[in-house]
């Protein structure tokens, strides 16, 4: 056996020798088997490995949100910044127009996103433009003539990147495009009261979960508009490393405003009897700020059961916090409003909630209490202490 196979190879190179085409073809073969070998690898990695491993290849990018950028896009633009740091390369987030709606405000900052306004193709930061959340360049002077180096979208059109090109049309959001991205290349989203250190190999930082996630919520109108499975997905593989303070700061800051107000009004305005308080914070634009403001009160010292009144719509809602075993909170506020009309109330030990619907006499007339705020009180603070 041996000896035959010697024989053949001793008689090919023999062929070689005798015909130097024969030579040109094979080594030809040969070249084309490693490059579609190099390719079936690079095509066969995840699309987050091939784009940071190109990024890796570039010293430095401009990452260019389209103009007027919303969440989706400044989400988008640091997530690319992240990965790009991660490699080492220099990255700037840039964009034209104005960081108008309240929200894109907030976002930019609560996350405290750095971006560099532009006007003209030479302020761009660097020669390799990657585009984020739209696939042609626009809104500056010169945009016509700028090839993006590479390209990461949900929105139709024919643009695309020299290098890469990323437009997932049935995505809600390009977050959740660069939340895959994070995924792809093993990274560990870390929860925000984690140190960095504490988590080892590949991460992805609380700041930037908490964008991508807002990013998504906010192009998905909350998940409710054109999400699709991958948009849930993404938000899953998200949230251990969400923010959710700053999350709500950036999804309604006018309201988390309110609820600094209310709870600012409920301890300024509570009536304290033993080591129960009540407080009346009179109207609110949203009921939210009502069990926020209970939370607060109950961590006051000395404080040891609170219920935080509030009125949205001739509704008077109650929500009741308990670090006391002699109170069962969802009990004592059932027993509070038993004799009311319209009034449900329960819970559980700890917390419990309740509302009181607009009052109606006998003439049928609403909003007119049949009873009064301070008596309401009297009964709150009567069942607290066990005597209601
Ligand atoms: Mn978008």
């Amino acid at each position: 056996m041996a000896q035959v196979s010697t024989r053949a190879i001793q008689a090919g190179w023999d062929a070689l020798a005798a015909n130097p085409r024969l030579v040109v073809a094979v080594a030809g073969g040969a070249l084309a088997l490693v490059a579609a070998l190099a390719l079936y690898r690079r095509l066969r990695r995840a699309p987050g490995e091939r784009f940071r491993a190109l990024l890796a290849g570039r010293e430095s990018i401009s990452v260019l949100l389209h103009p007027n950028p919303d969440g989706d896009a400044m989400a988008a633009g640091i997530a690319v910044a992240e990965l790009a740091e991660s490699v080492d390369t220099d990255a700037v987030i840039q964009y034209t127009g104005q960081v108008r709606r309240q929200e894109n405000r907030a976002f930019r900052t609560v996350l405290d996103v750095e971006l560099d306004r532009i006007d003209h193709v030479s302020d761009l930061a660097a020669e390799a433009v990657v585009l984020v959340d739209h696939n042609a360049p626009r809104g500056f002077a010169g945009a016509d003539g700028v090839l993006p180096f590479a390209v990461v979208d949900h929105h139709p059109g024919e643009g695309g990147g020299e290098a890469y090109t990323d437009v997932r049309t049935d995505y809600g959001a390009s977050a959740s495009i660069l939340a895959e991205y994070f995924r792809d290349t093993g990274a560990t989203p870390i929860p925000p009261d984690a140190h960095e250190t504490e988590v080892t190999g590949a991460t992805l930082s609380t700041r930037t979960a908490t964008g991508l996630l807002y990013g998504i919520i906010s192009d998905t109108n909350r998940l409710t508009r054109g999400a699709a499975a991958a948009d849930f997905a993404a938000g899953a593989y998200l949230q251990p490393g969400v923010d959710e303070d700053n999350l709500e700061r950036i999804a309604d800051p006018a309201v988390s405003t309110e609820a600094l107000d209310v709870k600012a009004r409920a301890i300024a305005g509570r009536e304290v009897r033993g080591s129960f308080a009540v407080s009346d914070v009179g109207r609110v634009s949203s009921v939210d700020a009502i069990p926020q403001a209970a939370d607060e009160l109950v961590g006051l010292e000395g404080v040891t059961a609170v219920v935080v009144l509030g009125e949205r719509e001739g509704t008077i809602h109650l929500s009741g916090r308990s670090r006391d075993d002699r109170v069962h909170m969802g009990r004592a506020l059932e027993a509070a409003v038993s004799d009311v009309n319209d009034a449900s109330a329960g819970g559980h030990a700890r917390m419990g909630g309740g509302q009181i619907g607009p009052q109606v006499t006998a003439d049928g007339s609403e909003d007119v209490p049949v009873f009064g705020r301070e008596e309401l009180i009297d009964w709150l603070f009567d069942a607290m202490d066990g005597e209601r």
